[in-house]
C-alpha cells in the first residue's frame, strides 16, 4: 500500500518544495496550510496529482486535524506551519507560542495517539542566537535571540522528549538560510536573495546592509526539500537535531558579484547601516545530518542563484 505523509505548511515556500519532492516519489500527501503567508498557487502542481489532497486549515486546529489523522494513518508528518518572522515574534509574543510551540506539542501528540511513527520538525538556525563561533554543530548549547527562536528551540525540547518517552521518532531539521523560487520578497524581513533577485529584476538598486563582508550558510530550497523527504522516509533515522546547511560561507559582496553576471545593467548598490542584532557570520555544520541520512547539499551556489533569478 503506498504510504501517506502529513504535510504542515505545505503552501509555503519549503513546504510546496517538499510536496513535489514527496509526489515525485510516488508517495501520497495531505497538504494542510492556513495560507496565512502560504500561497495557494505554490500548490499549483500538486494539485494537479491524484495523490495530493489539499486541506486549509490551521495546523493547530485539532477539530480538523484528528479526523485526518484517524482517516489516513499517516506514515509520518512533516511539520512546517509556523510564524516564520522573527519581528513578528517580538511584536505578536503569544501568537508566536501558539504557532511555532502548542502546534508542534499539539501534533507530536496526535502523532503518538495514531501511530504515526515520524515527525520531522522545521527548526532553524536562529536558535543557535549570535554567541556561538561558527561553523554551528547541534552540540553547542543553544542561546536563543528572539520569541522565535526560543520557540523553536522549546519545540525540539519537547519533541525530543516525546522521543525518549514515547518512542517518536522525532527529526529536528534546523535550516541555515533557505533561498529559491517562491520565497516571497514582499517584506523588508524577507530572504535576502528573494528581496536582491526581485530588485535586480526590476532595475532597483539593493541595499546592503553594513559592509557587505557578513557571510551566511546559503541552501537552495532544492536540498532542502530532499533534506525533508529523506528525513520523513528513511529508515532508521535517530531523533535528534539536525543542521541542514552547506557548510560553506557565501558574502554578501559574493553574492552582487554573481548578480552583476546575471543583471549586468543593474544599478550599483546602496549601503546602510548595519541592522540592529544581525549577525556577522553564520554558518553550519553539514556533518551529522550527512552521517544520519547521506545527506548532502548539492546545488551549487551560483546554480541556485541563477535558478532564483530565471525563476522570477
Ligand atoms: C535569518 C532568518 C531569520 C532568523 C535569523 C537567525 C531568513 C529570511 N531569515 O536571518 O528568520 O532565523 O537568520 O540568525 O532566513 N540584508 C541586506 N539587504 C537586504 C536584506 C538583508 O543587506 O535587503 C542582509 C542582512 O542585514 C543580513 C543578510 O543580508 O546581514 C542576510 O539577511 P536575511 O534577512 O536574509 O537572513 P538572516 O540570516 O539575517
Amino acid at each position: 500500500m503506498t504510504q501517506t505523509f502529513l504535510v504542515t505548511g505545505a503552501a509555503g515556500f519549503i513546504g510546496s518544495h517538499s510536496v513535489e519532492g514527496l509526489l515525485g516519489r510516488g508517495l501520497r500527501v495531505v497538504g494542510v496550510d492556513n495560507l496565512r503567508t502560504g500561497h495557494l498557487e505554490n500548490l499549483a502542481a500538486a494539485r494537479a496529482s491524484p495523490d495530493f489532497e489539499w486541506v486549509q486549515a490551521d495546523a493547530g486546529d485539532e477539530a480538523v486535524m484528528r479526523p485526518l489523522f484517524q482517516r489516513h494513518q499517516f506514515a509520518g508528518a512533516l511539520h512546517l506551519a509556523a510564524l516564520v518572522s522573527v519581528p513578528e515574534s517580538f511584536r505578536e509574543p503569544a501568537l508566536n507560542y501558539r504557532l511555532n510551540l502548542a502546534t508542534a506539542d499539539a501534533l507530536a501528540r496526535l502523532c503518538l495517539e495514531f501511530d504515526c511513527k515520524r515527525l520531522v520538525f522545521a527548526s532553524s538556525a536562529a536558535v543557535y542566537g549570535a554567541t556561538a563561533t561558527p561553523p554551528n554543530r547541534e552540540s553547542v548549547m543553544p542561546q536563543p535571540q528572539s520569541p522565535y527562536a526560543a520557540a523553536k528551540l522549546a519545540a525540539e525540547v519537547m519533541l525530543l522528549g516525546y522521543a525518549a518517552s514515547y518512542g517518536l521518532e522525532a527529526v529536528c531539521l534546523r535550516y541555515f538560510n533557505v533561498y529559491g523560487p517562491r520565497q516571497d520578497p514582499a517584506s523588508p524581513y524577507s530572504g535576502v536573495l528573494s528581496i536582491f533577485t526581485d530588485r535586480f529584476r526590476r532595475g532597483l538598486p539593493v541595499t546592503v546592509y553594513g559592509d557587505g563582508e557578513q557571510t551566511r550558510d546559503f541552501i537552495s530550497v532544492r536540498d532542502v526539500a530532499r533534506a525533508n523527504g529523506e528525513a520523513l522516509t528513511r529508515p532508521g533515522v535517530v531523533s535528534g537535531r539536525y543542521n541542514v546547511c552547506t557548510g560553506r560561507a557565501v558574502s554578501l559582496n559574493q553574492v552582487l558579484a554573481l548578480y552583476r553576471e546575471l543583471f549586468p545593467q543593474a544599478p550599483p548598490a546602496e549601503h546602510a547601516a548595519a541592522r540592529i542584532g544581525d549577525i556577522q557570520h553564520s554558518l553550519g555544520d553539514p556533518d551529522l545530518l550527512r552521517r544520519m541520512l547521506a545527506f548532502e547539499a548539492e546545488v551549487p551556489f551560483a546554480q541556485g542563484l541563477r535558478e532564483l533569478a530565471r525563476w522570477v
